[in-house]
């Protein structure tokens, strides 16, 4: 398969037993051993982690034990010939975190969130990355009177630089969503995560993550997100999947709702050579009718679908684009496209 220098990941929760907020799983649980040996039949490179993923129990751990139990993860890893991309804490199941995490009112689910997170940075340490990944699940409200917004940003300021102190080797890509679980995320956009990042006390080791889905669900187009990023050399990695309208965040198969949304950012990523600075992770589900059998195509499929994307944006008719730009013929540049994706040039 060729690859084109991409290397690609998804992680344990994207193989799901299809439970979703009204009805209990329909496909039985695979182990997460179960799980590591699909990733090279599928063409996959590199896992990416919750903390939780990695550690099941690191509640009941102490660091020393949470440490110990990523090294055999690791091993693991190894002998499957795989990386670990990532490690995100998951600060949004625990009861501590009922009302968010690092912006919790509690100052002792502030601090169970900071502890937390020098948790996965132990575990980064084990598993051989340095990135971390914030997905900010919590840190928001579903009563907007209930938080004050200027404070909670200040604490998520503090709360990063308290991690970034605790890792000095250490890289955090936020990544962002508009809503749910919350109602409203104070983190909703590329914009907010970027202008973030600068604010805390090492800007160089901040970064973003996109996600196609949760662009969508901003009102924004993920390939504007991803170019905006990229040209600030933020974009670490993407979670790439699609999203048909404002509902539910749908994880659907990559370019499954809108194939020419999903050329625009294979398009922006390719012409910016994304392979040589990030992996393509690929944050997908199955739908909820698949048996357990064929519950792993919407990774296989949504892979084959990048690459045959890089092909179409490496064969795209670059004069004929440039000259329909000049004459400002955008009806003839909007064929271009159409017909390249139909296969009709
Ligand atoms: C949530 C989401 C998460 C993060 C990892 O919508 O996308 O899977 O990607 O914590
Ligand atoms: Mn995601």
């Amino acid at each position: 398969m060729e690859k084109y220098g991409y290397r690609f990941s998804f992680g344990p929760w994207n193989i799901h037993e299809g439970a979703d907020p009204f009805g209990p799983p329909v496909r039985g649980s695979q182990t997460f051993d179960d799980k590591l040996g699909v990733y090279k039949d599928l063409g996959f490179d590199a896992v990416q982690f919750h903390d939780d993923d990695a550690v099941p129990n690191l509640g009941e751990l102490s660091p020393a034990e949470i440490r110990q139990a990523a090294r055999a993860v690791r091993r693991k890893l190894d002998d499957h010939g795989l990386v670990a991309e990532f490690v995100a804490p998951r600060l949004w199941e625990h009861p501590m975190t009922i009302d968010g995490g690092y912006t919790a009112n509690d100052p002792k689910a502030r601090e169970y969130a900071i502890e937390r997170s020098k948790r996965a940075i132990d575990i980064m340490g084990e598993l051989g990355t340095d990135l971390m990944v914030l997905w900010l699940a919590r840190e928001g409200t579903y009563m907007r009177e209930s938080k004050n917004v200027v404070k909670a940003t200040g604490y998520l300021v503090e709360a990063i630089n308290a991690l970034l102190e605790y890792g000095p080797q250490i890289r955090i890509a936020i990544e962002p969503k508009p809503n749910e679980p919350m109602d409203l995320a104070y983190i909703p956009t590329m914009g907010h995560a970027l202008a973030l990042g600068y604010q805390t006390s090492d800007p160089a080791r901040m970064g973003v993550l996109m996600e196609s889905a949760h662009s969508v669900l901003a009102g924004l187009d993920p390939s504007d997100e991803i170019g905006y990023s990229l040209a600030f050399g933020k974009l670490w990695s993407v979670h790439l999947n699609d999203q048909n309208g404002l509902k539910f965040d749908q994880d659907r198969s990559f370019g499954a709702v809108d194939l020419r949304r999903a050329f625009n950012q294979v398009l922006v990523l390719d012409t910016n050579e994304f392979w040589k600075v990030g992996m393509v992770g690929l944050d997908v589900k199955a739908i909820r009718t698949q048996p357990a059998e064929l519950a792993t195509k919407h990774l296989s499929n949504s892979l084959w679908v990048f690459l045959r994307l890089v092909e179409l944006a490496r064969s795209l008719d670059v004069e004929a684009v440039t000259n329909a730009i000049a004459a400002r013929d955008y009806e003839q540049l909007d064929w271009i496209i159409l017909s390249h994706l139909m296969g009709l040039d």
